[in-house]
């Protein structure tokens, strides 16, 4: 009898204290989630590795005074050297922003972490347009930021026509005149496109002899560029070191802001759209810090103020009544529908790519 009730004192504290531990750890765990034990801690500082003039700086000081966490805002000039930061082991960084294609690249290589969904209620803020993107289906890892194309920058002064094709950065006689005074950006993928348009070819071609024609076109015009440069191209265009520069739409438009000579196009033959999303790298060092960061840069007022300043298109679509009618007007940002229908995603082109990058180191190495 009394060994029962002893067997049965034990069990029942055995029950006890699973229940403790199993309160205990369920608290613990829903810590990201805001779980009973209240809203999760903010880190004191938030880590973004961003593209270059990408964020209204106003947008970060108002998240630091609302939030109390300083932004460090370290930058990259192309998809390919975030790719290599990120591989090269924990970058420290908590938000990154790849464009579509490199996020198909990073899911697969397992280097995002899935959001929650729970932190961000401004996704229903998003044009439904964007909301599902092929790249990342349900948005499961990434948001989209801004989005644009990428053309030909140009000092309408110095030129006669409208250089609106490819033609004018790889046709020896167009492009010939302007020796000197051409800038390509420094970016893989954005370079081969432009010569694979130009040709007649798709943008992601994995066919080894379109990619052969592609790079030999690279390099046979090297002889007429300035730079190869992601950066700081708008601003040579403008302080008339350069001519015409293979560029990200938005980039142009903001020194077009202030220097009227200034323009873009987006060449006939077709070109690149792209979107840039907001992730979370797997190794970020504060998940939720990350989640509050994104979903106030999904505030239609603030997401505004990102397009305002960028001159980029946004995926917000309560944030459109808040953008300056002249960027919503302007028909090479937010393209009219038979300038869409030329316009070409890039994709992951898989097995291919270490094709891309050693055409594309070939291309950077060859001479003059
Ligand atoms: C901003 C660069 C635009 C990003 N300076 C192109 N994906």
């Amino acid at each position: 009898m009394e060994k029962r009730l002893t067997g049965y004192l034990c069990v029942s504290l055995l029950a006890l204290l699973a229940l403790v531990v199993l309160v205990a750890c369920g608290g613990a765990d829903d810590g990201d989630a805001g779980g009973d034990s209240g809203e999760p801690e903010l880190a004191s500082e938030l880590h973004l590795y961003n593209w270059s003039e990408y964020i209204d700086p106003e947008v970060l000081t108002m998240f630091e005074d609302e939030f109390g966490v300083h932004v460090i805002e370290d930058t990259f000039a192309n998809n390919e050297e975030l790719l290599a930061k990120l591989q090269a082991g924990a970058s420290g960084y908590d938000v990154i922003v790849p464009s579509d294609y490199m996020v198909t690249t990073m899911i697969t290589s397992g280097l995002l972490a899935e959001l929650n969904h729970d932190n961000l209620p401004n996704l229903v803020n998003l044009d439904p347009l964007f909301a599902d993107p092929p790249y990342d289906p349900g948005m499961v890892y990434c948001v989209p930021y801004l989005w644009g194309t990428t053309g030909i920058g140009y000092n309408a002064d110095a030129l006669d026509q409208v250089p609106d094709s490819w033609a004018y950065l790889f046709d020896p006689e167009l492009a010939a005149p302007y020796a000197g005074q051409i800038t390509m950006l420094n970016d893989e993928r954005e370079a081969f496109a432009a010569a694979l348009k130009y040709l007649g070819y798709s943008v992601n071609s994995t066919v080894e002899e379109e990619l052969m024609q592609a790079r030999d076109l690279l390099i046979q015009q090297k002889a007429w560029i300035y730079a190869y440069d992601a950066e700081q191209y708008e601003d040579l265009l403008s302080a008339d070191e350069t001519l015409l520069a293979h560029g990200w739409s938005g980039d142009v438009f903001m020194v077009a802001e202030e220097d009227e000579r200034i323009w873009y196009v987006i060449p006939q033959e077709g070109a690149v759209i792209w979107a840039d999303n907001l992730c979370i790298p797997r190794s970020a060092p504060s998940q939720y810090t990350a989640e509050v960061f994104i979903n106030f840069l999904l505030r239609p007022d603030v997401a505004a103020m990102n397009s305002n300043f960028t001159w980029y298109a946004s995926p917000n679509a309560e944030a459109t009544e808040l953008i300056d009618a002249e960027i919503l007007a302007e028909p090479a940002i937010y393209p009219p529908p038979e300038v869409m229908e030329q316009l070409e995603w890039l994709e992951d082109v898989g097995e291919a790519a270490p094709l891309y990058s050693r055409f594309w180191t070939e291309v950077r190495a060859a001479g003059p």
